[in-house]
């Protein structure tokens, strides 16, 4: 906050820094009282009388009538998601997310798609050929693909921001052997971005998925879907996306941390789709801050966890893993609108 510049009188005029005309203005659209914000000033070495002119003038100004139209909308949605937050917070198990074998689609669609709520469809990739999956085989029937790979993400505090996803094209042989030597990194991964399950000779992996279960639509599957690959270690920050997603983890586990839309002190200083820390930074560890519902689960291979849109995940690979998002539901799905870190 810039110096506060408070003569007094010179021919009635009052002279104040632009920056605490425009702290005073923000704390009165804020509901901060007269009296608090008169003291600041005060204490900031303002004359009492000059002080009490400024608190006036702001609050008497046809600009600040104009915010506070828009203010009191703001603050109408703020007890909105207030009153969300609370009731959530009312649930048997606020932090866990529940897990459903053998879901019925209805079931699915009524209580968790449309309501906008995650959850773990157990077991739900367990009858698909992928089950069998290794490595090694996927090294023998896929090794010579080249394929997208980020590198180097230890370099960058905010490397998962489109910008600076350190993108290499090598054959998926390499990724493999790479895993082998570094089982435990966060350096390499390959990611959504790379849009690697769109690679015409690496078509052949969804041979072993199976789609036809009401959940999922088979005949929207192309372009709708995202496979990641990498070792132990590796780390998505936390952020949202602009789908809704059912993420089927094939090989090893993989640890979700998730928090609702509602959360909205993570859209305070987000940056695309990601929740960044005060500094600017990916939020990485701890990252969600006390005051966040966080919700948070373990997939284990086979199963499936459904990702509503707009909700706000941070993914840690356990072991070693191969994982396919799928956003091919039969509902419309495209949410792009929905981007609080894009506003201005
Ligand atoms: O598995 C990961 O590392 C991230 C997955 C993810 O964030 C997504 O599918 O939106």
């Amino acid at each position: 906050m810039g110096e506060a510049v408070a003569p007094g009188a010179t021919d009635g005029a009052i002279d104040i820094a632009p920056e605490w005309r425009a702290w005073v203005t923000e704390n009165v659209l804020r509901g901060v009282s007269k009296n608090e914000i008169v003291e600041r000033l005060t204490n900031e070495g303002i004359d009492l009388e000059a002080a009490r002119e400024i608190h006036r003038r702001v609050t008497s100004s046809p600009e600040l009538i104009g915010a506070a139209r828009v203010t009191k909308r703001a603050r109408r949605l703020e007890l909105i998601l207030r009153l969300h937050r609370e009731v959530a917070a009312q649930a048997d198990e606020p932090n866990t997310i529940p897990r459903l074998a053998d879901v019925d689609p209805s079931l699915f669609y009524d209580h968790y798609y449309a309501a906008n709520r995650p959850v773990v469809l157990e077991g739900y990739a367990t009858q698909w050929p992928a089950m069998r999956w290794t490595f090694a085989e996927f090294a023998q029937r896929f090794g010579d693909v080249e394929v997208q790979l980020t590198v180097r993400r230890g370099e960058d505090a905010n490397y998962n921001l489109p910008a600076n996803t350190h993108g290499v094209t090598v054959p998926l042989r390499e990724v493999i052997e790479r895993i082998e030597t570094e089982p435990r990194s966060n350096d390499f991964y390959m990611i959504a971005h790379g849009r690697n399950s769109d690679i015409p000779e690496l078509h052949r992996i969804f041979d072993d998925v199976i789609l036809d279960d009401g959940i999922l639509d088979p005949k929207k599957l192309r372009g709708s879907t995202a496979l990641w690959l990498g070792p132990a270690g590796t780390l998505t920050p936390l952020h949202h996306d602009t789908s809704n997603i059912l993420f089927v983890q094939l090989v090893g586990r993989k640890r979700f941390r998730l928090a609702s839309p509602f959360e909205v002190d993570l859209a305070e200083n987000a940056h695309a789709m990601y929740a960044l820390d005060e500094e600017g930074n990916h939020r990485i560890r701890g990252a969600f801050g006390d005051s966040v519902l966080e919700k948070e689960v373990i997939l284990e291979p086979g199963d499936a966890l459904f990702i509503p849109v707009g909700w706000w995940h941070h993914v840690e690979a356990l072991d070693p893993s191969i994982s396919i998002a799928f956003n091919n539901f039969p509902p419309a799905n495209d949410f792009d609108w929905y981007r609080p870190g894009s506003v201005t």
